[in-house]
C-alpha cells in the first residue's frame, strides 16, 4: 500500500504515515498497540482487524448538531463552488487519509461521495464519475471497499421512509439510488452491500399499515438482492440493526428481530448482520450480546466499531475506548474463525469541538489501538482456555446420559418429567455461575498475565 498522499494536493500536510511506535511512545500520531504485521494466533493484526474508514463521518460530518451549524472546516470544499469539484477533492483527501492511517478498507453512502443532481439520471451520472475516480485511487493505493450503501434517509423526500414509504413514488425513487449504489459497489469490487433502515420504521400506528410496510421492505430487499446477483455481485448483503432514531420504532430493531425478518422473507441465505456497538446499546443490549447472537445463528457479518454514551440515549457514534468491549467483541469474532468478508468499520465521528485536522488521525489511532488490545486479550482468553473450559463444564450434563438424549430430541416431556421426579429436589440447581471469578480472570488477561 502506498504510504504517501496520492492526489494533486496534500490535504493533511505535516502528517506522515502513522507508524507503530509502541506503548511507551508519547507521540500522539503513532500507534501504541496496533502493529499491523504483528502475528496473533497465526494471523497478522491487520488481517484480523480489517479496519475500514466511514466516509460519511470522516469527510462529510462537519460537527453540526440540532442546535448549531458545523464547526469543522474542510479544505477540500473551502472556496470551491462546483459540487463535483468538491466531491473530487474530497475523494483525494479521503484516500490520502486512508493511506496515512493505514486502513485497508473504506465504506460509503452514494451521497457521501457524489452530489445529488437535478434528476435521478444526473445523480447516477455524478456517482459514476466519482466512482471512476475512486476506482483509480483504489488501484493506486491498494485500499479496498468494505461495503457500499445508499443514503435513502437524509433527503426530505424520505421523511416517511424509503422502501416502507406509504407513497409508491418514493419507493421507486429509493430504487434509483439503491440500484446505482449496487452498481457502484460492484464496480469498486466491494465485498458487501449494506442496508441500514433509519426511516424504515414509524412514529405512530395511527397513520401506519405495519404489515404492508414490512412486506414492502421484504419485497424491496428481494428485488435488490436479485438485481445485484444478476449483475454478478458475489459479496454479502448486510442489514444493520438499530432500534430507533430517527424513527420511533425501527423494523430492524436488533439482531434477533432481523434474523426473524430475514427468515420470514427468505433472505437468510444472502444477508448477514452489520452490528454497530452504539445501536446495540440503544436496543438495551451489550455490543457482545449482539455479536454473539449473530455468530451463533450463522448471521455474523461485519461491525461498525464505535461506542455510545451510556449516560444518554443518543447515537453519539464515538470512537471506541473500552478494552473490555473490544476484548469481548474480538473474543466472539475469534471464536467463529474471524471475519470473512466483513471488517471493523469505524462508524465514529470526532466531537463537534475537535476542530484540528490532526484530531481525525488521533481518534482513529485510539480506536485502532483499542481493537488491537482487544484482539490480544481475546487471543489470551482463547489460548488459556479457562473461560471456555468453564463454559464447557457448565453444560457437561447435556453431553452424556439423559442430558445427551434430551439434546438430541430423544425424550418426550413425560420422560423428562419422570427423570426429574426420580431425581427429586435435593441441591439440584445450586451450582455457582462464578461470574465474579470469571471477571477476575478477564482482568488478568487485560493486564497481560
Ligand atoms: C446510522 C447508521 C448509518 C449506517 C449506514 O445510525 O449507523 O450510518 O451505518 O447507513
Ligand atoms: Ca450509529
Ligand atoms: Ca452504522
Amino acid at each position: 500500500m502506498a504510504d504517501y498522499f496520492v492526489g494533486a494536493k496534500e490535504y493533511f500536510p505535516g502528517i506522515q504515515k502513522i507508524k507503530y511506535e509502541g506503548p511507551k511512545s508519547k507521540n500522539p500520531l503513532s500507534f501504541k498497540y496496533y502493529d499491523p504485521d504483528k502475528v496473533i494466533g497465526g494471523k497478522k493484526m491487520k488481517d484480523h482487524l480489517r479496519f475500514a474508514i466511514a466516509y460519511w463521518h470522516s469527510f462529510c460530518g462537519d460537527g453540526g448538531d440540532p442546535f448549531g451549524p458545523g464547526t469543522h472546516v474542510f479544505p477540500w470544499s473551502a472556496g470551491v463552488n462546483c459540487k463535483m469539484e468538491a466531491a473530487n477533492n474530497k475523494m483525494d483527501a479521503a484516500f490520502e487519509f486512508f493511506t496515512k492511517i493505514g486502513a485497508e478498507f473504506w465504506a460509503f453512502h452514494d451521497r457521501d461521495i457524489s452530489p445529488e443532481g437535478e434528476n435521478p439520471a444526473e445523480s447516477e451520472k455524478n456517482l459514476q464519475t466519482i466512482v471512476a475516480k475512486a476506482k483509480k485511487l483504489q488501484g493506486e493505493t491498494g485500499v479496498k471497499l468494505l461495503w457500499g450503501t445508499a443514503n435513502v434517509f437524509s433527503h426530505p423526500r424520505f421523511m416517511n421512509g424509503a422502501a416502507t414509504n406509504p407513497e409508491f413514488g418514493v419507493v421507486a425513487l429509493a430504487a434509483t439510488q439503491v440500484k446505482a449504489a449496487i452498481d457502484a459497489t460492484i464496480e469498486l469490487g466491494g465485498s458487501g452491500y449494506t442496508f441500514w433502515g433509519g426511516r424504515e420504521g414509524y412514529m405512530s400506528l395511527l397513520n401506519t399499515d405495519l404489515k404492508r410496510e414490512k412486506d414492502n421492505l421484504g419485497r424491496f430487499l428481494i428485488m435488490a438482492r436479485d438485481y445485484a446477483r444478476k449483475q454478478g455481485f458475489k459479496g454479502v448483503f448486510y442489514i444493520e440493526p438499530k432500534p430507533m432514531e430517527p424513527s420511533k420504532h425501527q423494523y430492524d430493531f436488533d439482531t434477533e428481530t432481523v434474523i426473524g425478518f430475514l427468515r420470514h422473507y427468505g433472505l437468510d441465505k444472502d444477508f448477514r448482520m452489520n452490528i454497530e456497538a452504539n445501536h446495540a446499546e440503544l436496543a438495551g443490549h451489550d455490543f457482545a450480546h449482539e455479536l454473539e447472537t449473530a455468530a451463533v445463528s450463522g448471521f455474523f457479518g461485519s461491525v461498525d466499531a464505535n461506542r455510545g454514551d451510556p449516560m444518554n440515549g443518543w447515537d453519539t457514534d464515538q470512537f471506541p475506548m473500552s478494552y473490555y468491549e473490544s476484548a469481548m467483541a474480538m473474543y466472539t469474532i475469534l471464536k467463529i474463525g474471524g471475519f470473512k468478508e466483513g471488517g471493523l468499520n469505524f462508524d465514529s465521528k470526532i466531537r463537534r469541538n475537535s476542530v484540528d485536522p490532526a484530531d481525525l488521525f488521533v481518534a482513529h489511532i485510539g480506536g485502532m489501538d483499542v481493537f488491537a488490545v482487544g484482539l490480544e486479550i481475546a487471543q489470551r482468553m482463547i489460548d488459556d482456555g479457562t473461560i471456555s473450559n468453564f463454559v464447557k463444564d457448565r453444560y457437561a450434563s447435556f453431553t452424556s446420559g439423559d442430558g445427551a438424549k434430551f439434546s438430541s430430541g430423544g425424550l418426550t416431556l413425560e420422560q423428562l418429567a419422570d427423570i426429574g421426579t426420580k431425581a427429586g429436589y435435593g441441591r439440584t440447581g445450586f451450582t455457582s455461575g462464578k461470574q465474579e471469578y470469571l471477571e477476575n480472570v478477564l482482568n488478568s488477561y487485560l493486564l497481560g498475565l
